[in-house]
C-alpha cells in the first residue's frame, strides 16, 4: 500500500544530506548490515559501502542500530481536561518525543459536548500547527452523539485525511457514550472505512463506586484505583468488542492496562474478530502499588484512567503478549499535570486530573523491559513502537520502515548505552515522572525528522512548527482487509416466505386477518372464521390450489432439504475479488 500522492505533503524546512555508515538496519521483518542514505526528507539509498555525496554529513553508526523513528499512537498534548490544561503543549511534548527517538505523534483532538467535530478539529490543527517539532496526526473524538456528528465524521474521513475516531465508555457527563450511541457511531465509522479507538472502562460502574469510595471517607488517590477494578475495565472491552463485532467495524482498544483486558482482546483475535490492543509505556513499566504511596504527590502522579493495577506481575504480562503479537503497538497517552494541577483533587480523588508522562522514555522503557528481558528481539521491538502503527493506521511504508522511498524519521539506537530516567533530566514540561529513577539500556543517540538532525549529542536542534499534519488514507488494509470480505461473505439472511395469515391476538379475543392471497379471489366467506378455523371450514379444495391457510404445501409430507430462499447464503457467494 502507498500513500496517495495527495496525501504527500512537502516538507517544511531545508534539509540536509546525510551518510549513515556502517550500522545495523532493524526493520519489523529483517534487519540487515547497511549504509542509509538521506536527501530532502526522504530515504534515497539502503545499501551497502554507498559513496558519500557531496556536503553529505557522515555519521558512524558502527555498533549502532539503525531504526524507524517511534511513533507514539495516543497522546493528548496540551489538553484542556478536568478543570485545567496539560502541561506539555506540542512544542514541548514533540521536543521531548525526539529526545527519546519518537518521530511522529497521534494526538487526540476531543471535543466538548454539542462542540462540532469539525470545529473542534479545526482548533486542534491550530494549537498544533505552529508548534509541532515532529509529524502528527490526529484522533477525533466521538464524544457526543447528535445531528450533525455522522456528517462530520464523513467529512474528516473524506477531505481530512483523519481516519480513526475516539469513543469512551466512561468520563460519565463529559466524554461517555452509551451503547446505542456506540453502535451508531461504529456504523459510520465503518461506512467511511476508519477505525475505532476504545477507551474501555464502564463509566456508570466508576460513578457508582466512587459514590462508595466517598461515603467510606476514601478521598485519595488510592480511591481512584478502589473505584476502577480490574473487572470494570474487563467488561468494558469486552463489550465494546462484542458492539464493535456487531456493526462489522474495526476496534483498537487504547491503554490496555489489565491482564483481564488483554485476555478478552487475545480471545476475541483467536475467534477472528478484528481488534487491536495498545499497552502504552506506563502498563509496560510500572505498576498501580503507588497509588498506596504515604506521599500524596506520588501517588496522585500515577492517577490515570483505566488505572494502573497493583498486580506487579501486570507489566511483565502485557509485555509477554506485546512480544507473542496478541498485542500490538504501544503509545503512551501522554497527558501531564504538574502538583499543582494535580492538587485540584487534593481532598478529593475523583477531581485528581487524569494522566501520565511517557512520550519521551516510551522507546527505552520497551528496550529495557521488552528486549533486555529477552522477551522480544530488536525486529520485534521496531514492530511494536513504530511499523504496526504505521501499518494500523495506513501510514506504511512512508513511516514505520528503513527503505527508499520512506520519510527519513531516522533514529540510531544504541542498544547497549544506559540513561536513568528523572524529572529532573527529562525535555517534558512535567515536574514529575512515574519512571523516575528507572535505568534503561537502549539510549536513542540521535534522532533525525524529516531529513533533518534534530537530537545528536545530548542536544536538540528543534524548529517549532517544522512537523507536518499527516493525513492518513482510509480503509487501512491492515484492520479491513479481512473486513472487506467478510462484509461480501456474511450478508444477513433473509428468508422468503409465504405471509403468516392465521388469526391475530386481540384484547376481544383472536381476530381473522382481512388478507387476500396474491392471484386469489377472495369470498366474505373465505374469511369469517374464528381462531384455529380449519381449511375446512375455508371450503377451499387444498388439492387443487397446493395452498394452506396455515401455510401448508401439498408436498409438506415429502422430506426434501429446504424450500428458503437465501439471498446471501452462508458460505457466501462466489464473485468475490481478493
Ligand atoms: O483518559 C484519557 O485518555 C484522557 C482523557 C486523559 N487522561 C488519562 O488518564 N490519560
Ligand atoms: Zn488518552
Amino acid at each position: 500500500m502507498t500513500t496517495p500522492s495527495k496525501f504527500r505533503n512537502v516538507p517544511k524546512t531545508a534539509q540536509a544530506r546525510i551518510l549513515i555508515k556502517g550500522g545495523k538496519v532493524v526493520n519489523a521483518d529483517h534487519s540487515f548490515y547497511s549504509d542509509v542514505y538521506i536527501e530532502d526528507g526522504t530515504i534515497r539509498q539502503v545499501g551497502k559501502d554507498l559513496i558519500t555525496p557531496g556536503g553529505a554529513k557522515v555519521i558512524d553508526a558502527k555498533g549502532m542500530l539503525i531504526i524507524p523513528g517511534g511513533i507514539d499512537t495516543h497522546t493528548h498534548m496540551q489538553m484542556p481536561f478536568m478543570g485545567t490544561v496539560a502541561v506539555d503543549d506540542f512544542y514541548q511534548g514533540t521536543k521531548a518525543a525526539l529526545a527519546g527517538g519518537t518521530t511522529m505523534i497521534i494526538d487526540h483532538c476531543l471535543p466538548s459536548k454539542g462542540e462540532p467535530l469539525m470545529d473542534a478539529y479545526e482548533k486542534w490543527r491550530g494549537w498544533a500547527d505552529p508548534k509541532v517539532c515532529c509529524d502528527y496526526s490526529l484522533h477525533v473524538g466521538v464524544t457526543w452523539w447528535g445531528d450533525g456528528v455522522a456528517e462530520d465524521i464523513t467529512a474528516l474521513c473524506q477531505e481530512k485525511g483523519i481516519n480513526s475516531f475516539k469513543m469512551f465508555m466512561a468520563y460519565k457527563g463529559i466524554f461517555m457514550l452509551k451503547d446505542d450511541e456506540l453502535y451508531k457511531s461504529y456504523s459510520v465509522i465503518k461506512e467511511n472505512g476508519a477505525l475505532a479507538l476504545m477507551h474501555a472502562e464502564n463509566g456508570d460502574v466508576i460513578e457508582e463506586n466512587t459514590k462508595k469510595m466517598k461515603e467510606l471517607g476514601i478521598s485519595g488517590p488510592e480511591g481512584h484505583l478502589q473505584s476502577r477494578p480490574e473487572d470494570v475495565e474487563k467488561e468494558a472491552v469486552n463489550r465494546s468488542i462484542c458492539i464493535a463485532s456487531q456493526a462489522q467495524c474495526p476496534l483498537y482498544i487504547t491503554k490496555v492496562m489489565s491482564k483481564g483486558s488483554a485476555e478478552v482482546i487475545s480471545k476475541a483475535r483467536g475467534e477472528g474478530k478484528v481488534v487491536f490492543g495498545e499497552p502504552i509505556a506506563a502498563s509496560l513499566g510500572t505498576d498501580g502499588t503507588h497509588y498506596f504511596c504515604k506521599n500524596w504527590r506520588h501517588a496522585a502522579g500515577h492517577v490515570m484512567g483505566p488505572p494502573l493495577r497493583p498486580d506487579p506481575t501486570t507489566p511483565g504480562y502485557l509485555m509477554d503478549l506485546l512480544a507473542n503479537g496478541d498485542l500490538q503497538v504501544t503509545g503512551t497517552d501522554n497527558c501531564t499535570f504538574n502538583a499543582d494541577q494535580k492538587a485540584l483533587g487534593k481532598d478529593d480523588f475523583s477531581q485528581i486530573p487524569n494522566g501520565v508522562n511517557g512520550v519521551e522514555d516510551r522507546m527505552s522503557v520497551i528496550w529495557e523491559k521488552g528486549v533486555m528481558t529477552g522477551k522480544m528481539d530488536a525486529s520485534r521491538f521496531v514492530a511494536v513502537t513504530s511499523t504496526n502503527a504505521a501499518k494500523i493506521f495506513n501510514m506504511y511504508p512512508r513511516k514505520g520502515v528503513i527503505q527508499v522511498g520512506a520519510d527519513a524519521d531516522v533514529v540510531i539506537w544504541d542498544p547497549v548505552a544506559t540513561r536513568v530516567i528523572s524529572k529532573d533530566t527529562h525535555h517534558q514540561a512535567v515536574d514529575f515522572n512515574i519512571f523516575e529513577g528507572m535505568e534503561c539500556h537502549g539510549v536513542a543517540v540521535v534522532t533525525i525528522s524529516q531529513g533533518r538532525i534534530v537530537w545528536e549529542d545530548g542536544q536538540l536542534h528543534v524548529t517549532q512548527g517544522a512537523g507536518r499534519f499527516i493525513p492518513r488514507p482510509l480503509h487501512a488494509p491492515e484492520a479491513y482487509n479481512k473486513i472487506l470480505i467478510r462484509d461480501k461473505v456474511n450478508q444477513p439472511i433473509k428468508i422468503e416466505r409465504e405471509p403468516y395469515d392465521g388469526p391475530i391476538w386481540t384484547p376481544d379475543g383472536p381476530q381473522a386477518q382481512k388478507y387476500v392471497p396474491k392471484g386469489a379471489q377472495s369470498s366474505p366467506e373465505e374469511f369469517n372464521g374464528q381462531r384455529g378455523a380449519s381449511s375446512k371450514s375455508s371450503g377451499r379444495d387444498l388439492h387443487k390450489s397446493g395452498f394452506s391457510l396455515s401455510g401448508r404445501q401439498h408436498d409438506d409430507t415429502v422430506p426434501h432439504r429446504s424450500t428458503h430462499k437465501a439471498l446471501a447464503p452462508p458460505g457466501g457467494k462466489s464473485s468475490i475479488m481478493f
